[in-house]
């Protein structure tokens, strides 16, 4: 029996596995055949109408998910929210957007023309989540796009889809400690983004998180096909702000240090 939020992230999955060899591998190693609860869901987008975050949000919205947090990113030129359900078994969703106005007139133009090629009435439907791109970039545009924003790069050859699935660590059986989870995962041969340390954030601030690395995966260009990072993988534990009630917000600080999962540089 599956409702609609459950068929969406199936959904969402399936495509994210598409692009992301290893996060069936990483499913398969830390579930050992139990279900695996996800903390939560990433989607990125740009801020120019029609495929705003709240343009992403609104499928969640109408699915009974309720607006969370508000997070900005100065540096990165990104805001974000968060999104959470009733029912505390079904994923947050975390979406960012780039402050297209931001960067250089190239940069606006190239997002401007990726953002025409969208199918206005596509927007609209679920199925816009785990669409992909709908335009074609040259290589060189996605390097160029690379040297002023790594998040506009990656958009531009990802597109609309879950930019990453993260592991509950509080209810994955087995493991006590995100410290575990990472030891595991770095035993089996996963490397994990570094960016601020292997664990961000603390019991302090009540979260504490750890990525893999994208994967490399071979993609088609206008031009050439070139192999650069696509997905990740993320973990979460989180601790409680009252008695039984887990906090379930972000926390900016660490966010920052994730999206660096996905860079091409260094
Ligand atoms: C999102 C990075 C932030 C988190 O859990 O704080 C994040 C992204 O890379 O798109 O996922
Ligand atoms: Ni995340």
């Amino acid at each position: 029996m599956s409702n609609k939020v459950e068929v969406l992230f199936e959904q969402l999955w399936n495509d994210y596995i598409q692009h992301t060899p290893s996060a069936q591998k990483v499913h398969d190693l830390l579930g050992e055949g139990h279900e695996i609860i996800n903390d939560h869901v990433a989607f990125r987008t740009f801020n120019s109408a029609p495929v705003g975050l709240e343009k992403l949000a609104q499928h969640f919205l109408a699915l009974g998910y309720k607006e969370g947090g508000d997070y900005h990113f100065e540096a990165k030129k990104l805001r974000a929210k968060h999104y959470e359900h009733d029912d505390p078994s079904y994923p947050k969703v975390f979406i960012s957007e780039l402050l297209v106005e931001e960067f250089s007139p190239q940069l606006q133009a190239l997002v401007q023309r990726m953002v025409d090629a969208v199918p206005a009435d596509l927007v609209e439907k679920p199925e816009f989540l785990y669409s992909g791109t709908h335009w074609q970039v040259t290589y060189e545009e996605y390097l160029a796009l690379l040297d002023e924003s790594e998040y506009a790069g990656w958009m531009s050859a990802f597109g609309f889809r879950a930019n990453h699935f993260t592991v509950s660590v509080n209810y994955l059986p087995g493991y006590e400690t995100l410290e575990q989870v990472n030891q595991k995962l770095k035993d089996a041969g996963f490397r994990l983004n570094t960016s601020g340390g292997e664990i961000k954030g603390s019991a302090d601030v009540y979260l504490e998180q750890s990525s893999t690395m994208a994967d490399r995966v071979v993609v088609s260009f206008a031009d050439k096909k070139a192999e650069i990072p696509s997905c990740f993988y993320e973990f979460a534990k989180r601790y409680e702000i009252a008695p039984s009630k887990l906090y379930t917000g972000f926390v900016a600080a660490s966010a920052d240090k994730i999206f660096e999962s996905t860079n091409a540089k260094g």
